[in-house]
């Protein structure tokens, strides 16, 4: 059974790959992407029984993304809506270099995911016996901010898997079309810290750091102005918390709590700090921490999206694996880079074969 579960969207695709504006493209071709179905696939790839758990549309795009997500060997349990469609995303490439993305998703089949039809136990859902079967909850900051009832949904899934003493693995991908940063930030926090494994690229943690070190403060001056007020002095202000040098980032996260916080840098590599084990009951004391880097690869790039993805992907595969904090941030690293030198979200995703082939100077992805 699965290993690892996730939920989340996953939309059909429409690519403009031609440069120039969608006012005149004529021609676009199909596919599905998602991010937490491309982790999907990509930890199936490398040999990991997982399961995808959404909602989509009773259409045609809706049955192409569980046929492709079947044909990969993903485990999938989605609610088919008769009532909203499945979503759907066009990227494009205004001027050379540049990628735009544009969502039709708002209504859609996946944003009704709710916290109680995803807690039942009708084959489609994630019941509680699902969850304690697997040893990782795989979120992103996406799912929550496609409506109300998908974050209640993530915030019950988090409570339940805690509960059931399942990992969370919480990767930020901020998507700034879905909301504004300061709408986000609180939320993408919120899950941060509840979650044992955060991954970002530095901007998202930076953005989570900041988050959580208002909050902090704001804790802190209302426990201050309590104090003074009891004392019948001035409120205070809390305490900055200042980041430096490189590693600071990772540093902070921990700081507040996160056992384990992965800083995707793409092209740059990877750094890591993780603690000796999983949060437990006591969540402020956490075990002697472990630093670890490694550089970027360097690679002929054709697509960077789903690179992320595909670095989770890698990095979950080598901790279930039982390999060292190095080793997880090096596997991540290679899928990253080696689905960048394919077009496509997941299609160029590493199997197990293709660890290694970067290396090698052999990096023809086995199709
Ligand atoms: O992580 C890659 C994703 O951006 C893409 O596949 C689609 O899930 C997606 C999103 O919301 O942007």
């Amino acid at each position: 059974s699965a290993r690892v579960v996730t939920v989340g969207e996953t939309m059909a695709l429409l690519h403009s790959e031609g440069i120039g504006s969608l006012a005149h493209a004529r021609t676009m071709t199909i596919g599905i992407g998602g991010a937490e179905s491309n982790l999907a696939i990509g930890l199936r790839r490398l040999g990991v029984p997982v399961a995808w758990v959404s909602r989509v549309g009773a259409d045609e795009l809706g049955t192409r993304v569980l046929r492709e997500l079947r044909a990969e060997q993903v485990e999938v349990r989605a609610v088919v809506d008769p009532d909203r469609p499945t979503g759907l995303m066009l990227k494009s490439h205004p001027s050379g270099g540049a990628t735009t993305v544009r969502y039709y998703r708002s209504g859609s089949a996946a944003s009704a995911l709710d916290a109680a039809a995803l807690a039942g136990d009708d084959g489609n859902g994630l019941p509680d016996d699902l969850l304690a079967g697997a040893e990782i909850l795989h979120l992103t900051g996406i799912t929550p901010l496609l409506s109300d009832s998908a974050r209640e949904a993530v915030l019950d899934l988090v409570e339940r898997a805690r509960a059931v003493g399942t990992l969370i693995s919480f990767d930020v991908n901020l998507r700034s079309a879905l909301a504004p940063r300061e709408v986000a930030a609180p939320l993408l926090a919120r899950l941060a810290a509840a979650a044992d494994i955060v991954f970002g690229g530095t901007d998202e943690l930076a953005l989570v750091a900041d988050a959580l070190a208002a909050e902090a403060q704001a804790a802190g001056a209302s426990a201050d102005a309590r104090g003074d007020a009891a004392r019948g002095g001035d409120a205070g202000l809390g305490h900055d918390t200042e980041r430096g040098g490189d590693d600071s980032l990772v540093r902070v996260l921990h700081a507040h709590g996160i056992p384990e916080v992965v800083e995707k840098r793409g092209a740059e590599g990877a750094r890591a700090l993780a603690a000796g084990g999983a949060k437990g009951a006591d969540a402020n004391t956490l075990p002697d921490a472990e630093l670890a880097e490694v550089p970027g690869l360097s690679v002929d790039v054709v697509d960077t999206v789903g690179a992320g993805d595909a670095f989770v992907a890698g990095y979950l595969s080598a901790r279930l694996e039982g390999l060292d904090l190095t080793a997880r941030l090096a596997r991540g690293n290679e899928c990253g880079a080696l689905i960048c030198t394919t077009p496509g979200d997941w299609e160029g995703a590493a199997h197990r074969e293709d660890l290694g082939r970067l290396a090698a100077g052999t990096a023809d992805p086995v199709a």
